[in-house]
């Protein structure tokens, strides 16, 4: 062959390559976004996340398929305000659900509506605990508020309707069903899949009663935390394990070692014959044997951690197995590839540290949260993110997958290009704010700033404490560091770090007012609304 003739062949190869690349492709398919959270599922009871208590084989497929972030946390450490932030994608004092008991406001944007404008079919399937219709979604069925372990109602599309059977379970049935019979499969999907499990009460599915019969758990090493050197806010919760945790509703013995009923015994009316003749069997021999071994002291504190650990690793079972059928369906019916699949929990939870179960406080089991995410397009198996992502980025993460432009007034940031590693670059700090005082569990109002290894807390209302810590000398928050001279510099710098986030999220003194007196303006309300009803009654 001469050379003109070769060097014509490959211009004409090379024109050839660089045309078809330049013709138009069909439309890329928008990935479908399958988002699982579960309620108080702390990060230490994921065994991808270390921390050898228990074992959820698919949890931890997403860590191993995709990626694991060790430092996620939220923005206010309590169930229906994090559901609102993460809607949004704005602070609780932007999107005004700031506590359990205040309303929250449908009609804003969230980002099922956007992601429904732009193509996507939307579900919300499981526990919102926020009043009202649930907008931006195609099909929802939701429990009204905390709803039930056993024999469950639900709102679907805003009809109420009684389901037999776990609510874990059912939870998981109606997203399996909504994922081979109802989804479209011409559009993509966003199905927002979310456990009530494994919120307090803890009760476990009937054929996990006995798990962890036998076995001996040991609390963490600050069970018996006597908050020495804390400020008043860790001395005032009421939420302690071996204090605050009741016999009936949380240990489940219908009567107390003393004897005396102690309620439970109606939690158990909701059951039928099946379930309760089930539950009986399995708890009545292990409460006789408690009562017969009259426990005292730290005893009976170990035999109380363990009751309520129990429970609580036997709720995740049941969340665990249901994350494992469906990530096998998405397989089966070829949708792996093109689904972004994430596992969060709304906030963490205590597991005994400090002696404590709930949540509430900006102290590390509470404000971190587990999160995992697996899309094999874009995320390196084994992938590990120690950055500081918050719940706040969720909005505006799935809109950047899906090719929906942000709105400017959204605070959060799209992780997208920090879990694929195309950038590295991210915050260095985040705000936090917690709201809910005087109240269950009576953890006092408080904000602050965290960075990868300090945390300032400034406690409010009817104190006025700061708090701060040295994570990487003192990871389980044991001593409070603000008025150490050695940190002068820290709580400085920190001081500054957090007037510049209060401005930067349009956060202030004005704010916290505002929302305290609507809190006390609202319990004021509700305090009168049952003397009206108790006046009724008599
Ligand atoms: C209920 C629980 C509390 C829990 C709040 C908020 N008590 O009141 O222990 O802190 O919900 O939880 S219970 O008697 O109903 O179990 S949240 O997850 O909804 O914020
Ligand atoms: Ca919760």
């Amino acid at each position: 062959m001469n050379r003109r003739l070769l060097n014509s062949i490959i211009i004409l190869l090379l024109g050839t390559a660089f045309f078809s690349c330049n013709t138009p492709k069909e439309e890329v398919q928008k990935p479908n976004i399958l988002f699982i959270m579960s309620d108080d599922h702390a990060y230490q009871a994921i065994s991808a996340y270390g921390y050898d208590l228990n074992e959820t084989p698919n949890i931890d497929r997403l860590a191993e398929e995709g990626a694991i972030f060790t430092h996620a946390c939220v923005t206010n450490s309590i169930c229906a305000p994090s559901r609102a932030v993460l809607l949004t994608g704005k602070h609780s004092f932007i999107n005004g659900k700031v506590d359990n008991a205040q309303p929250f406001n449908w009609d804003q944007d969230n980002f099922p509506k956007l992601l429904q404008a732009n193509g996507y079919q939307t579900a919300m399937i499981g526990k919102i605990h926020l009043d009202g219709l649930p907008q931006g979604f195609d099909f929802s069925m939701v429990l009204p508020g905390q709803g039930a372990y056993y024999n469950p109602d639900f709102l679907v599309n805003g009809e109420k309707k009684r389901f037999e059977g776990y609510c874990t379970e059912i939870i998981t049935e109606t997203m399996l069903d909504w994922l081979k019979n109802k989804r479209d499969p011409n559009k993509p999907f966003c199905a927002l899949y979310h456990q009530k499990a494994p919120h307090r009460n803890w009760k476990p599915a009937p054929k996990y009663l006995n798990l962890y019969d036998g076995i001996t758990f040991d609390p963490p090493a600050n069970y018996f935390d006597d908050y020495e050197g804390r400020g008043t806010a860790a001395h005032t919760q009421e939420m302690q394990v071996d204090g605050h945790a009741q016999w009936g509703h949380d240990f489940k013995m219908i009567t107390d070692p003393d004897g005396n009923p102690t309620g439970f015994e109606n939690e158990l009316q909701r059951f039928n014959e099946k379930q309760k003749a089930d539950w009986l069997a399995a708890y009545t021999p292990k409460n006789e044997a408690m009562k017969a071994a009259k426990l005292k002291g730290k005893e009976l504190a170990i035999w109380k951690y363990n009751r309520y650990i129990k429970d609580y690793l036997r709720t995740i079972k049941s969340v665990d197995d249901g994350v494992g059928e469906v990530l096998d369906y998405l397989e089966e019916a070829g949708l792996a590839e093109n689904t972004i699949v994430v596992y969060t929990s709304d906030q963490g939870f205590y597991l005994g540290e400090h002696g404590w179960f709930d949540k509430r406080f900006m102290y590390e089991e509470s404000f971190r949260t587990p999160l995992l995410v697996r899309y094999p397009k874009e995320i390196n198996p084994g992938t590990k993110i120690d950055k500081l992502v918050q719940n706040l980025d969720f909005a505006p993460t799935f809109l950047d997958y899906a090719g929906v432009e942000v709105p400017a007034d959204m605070q959060g940031e799209s992780f997208r290009d920090l879990v694929s590693g195309k950038t590295g670059e991210w915050r260095d700090a985040v705000y936090y704010t917690y709201y809910e005082y005087p109240s269950v569990h009576m953890v006092k109002r408080h904000y602050g700033v965290a960075t990868e290894r300090y945390k300032l807390m400034h406690f409010y209302y009817d104190i006025d404490e700061w708090e701060m810590y040295d994570l990487q000398t003192d990871p389980s928050e044991m001593k409070n560091i603000y008025n150490d001279p050695a940190y002068t510099d820290v709580q400085k710098d920190l001081h500054a770090k957090l007037t510049e986030l209060r401005n930067k999220y349009g956060d202030s003194d004005e704010n916290d007012k505002k929302y305290l007196e609507a809190y006390l303006a609202h319990q004021e309300k509700a305090r009168q609304r049952r003397a009206e009803q108790q006046a009724k009654q008599k």
